[in-house]
């Protein structure tokens, strides 16, 4: 662990405290905004809420794991000689990013074939990703981190093939008032998780030091918050928006009046 100034200490430890804060507060937004969705939409909700939880818990063990690992000399941060354990982020991803991908199809409420077909691809690529991603994040050579990172592109790679591809056309006949938000919610993904693979190679391409290290926590960071409650605020307006498209095309085909006439098919 390379030493840290104050400053950078202090930045790491309260973005990771305000990342508990965030994620608390959106898995209980999430958590409590079923209610207002058709039920329909109400899994999707659900697991916009379940990954903020879990992701909430595993900053706790990140947190208190980053504090044991440093201690103040009287001038700088310095190795406690108790090791941070990078593991609760991987364990941390392997639960929660496929679980991103799976509300994102779910909120669409596709055709059963196609949603689950949809979310087996997505999220098996993404826990193969994820695995792939380990062993290069623990490797102590740099030629070995570089081949997992190569390897672990691969699926990420095709995440957004699929994102882009299949999941576009699946949701081509969406309701107009959820279409932009989808293509939102997938550029948010986009963004947000290429940020990943980017901070991975900090290090091998000579961001080191307690720039480095402050650099990739506190971008990982950013990235956890944006990635899970900033994508369940998406799912949460695409199910709002679902619900009342539902609720418009019901009125219309109920037709207010009774008369056949008004009724369109
Ligand atoms: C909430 C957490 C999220 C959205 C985490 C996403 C993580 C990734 C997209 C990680 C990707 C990686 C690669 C594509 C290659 C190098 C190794 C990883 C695991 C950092």
């Amino acid at each position: 662990m390379p030493d840290l100034s104050p400053f950078q200490y202090g930045l790491i430890t309260n973005m990771m405290s305000l990342c508990i804060a965030a994620m608390f507060a959106g898995a209980l937004f999430f958590f409590f905004s079923r209610e207002t969705v058709g039920p329909k939409y109400r899994p999707a909700l659900l697991i916009s809420a379940l990954v903020p939880a879990i992701a909430a818990y595993h900053y706790f063990r990140i947190y208190s794991s980053f504090k044991g690992a440093y201690i103040f000399d009287g001038d700088m941060y310095v190795a406690s000689g108790q090791t941070f354990n990078d593991a609760y982020r991987y364990a941390d991803w392997l639960l929660t990013v496929p679980l991103l991908v799976i509300e994102l199809v779910a909120v669409c409420a596709l055709a059963k074939a196609v949603s689950r077909r949809l979310s087996t691809q997505l999220s098996v690529a993404a826990v193969i990703m994820i695995a792939l991603g380990y062993p290069g994040e623990v490797a102590t050579s740099a030629r070995v981190a570089w081949i997992w990172w190569a390897l672990a592109m691969v699926p990420f790679a095709y995440i957004l093939w699929t994102l882009y591809g299949e999941f576009g056309r699946a949701v081509e006949n969406q309701p107009q008032t959820a279409k932009p938000l989808i293509s939102k919610a997938r550029a948010l993904i986009l963004i947000t998780w290429s940020f990943y693979p980017l901070a991975f190679l900090a290090p091998l391409i000579g961001f080191s030091g307690g720039t480095g290290e402050t650099v990739l926590q506190v971008g990982y960071t950013l990235a956890d918050i944006t990635a899970k409650v900033g994508l369940g605020i998406f799912i949460y307006w695409i199910a709002r928006a679902k619900t009342e498209a539902d609720e418009v095309s019901i009125e219309v085909s109920h037709g207010g009046s009774g008369d056949p006439v008004a009724a369109p098919a």
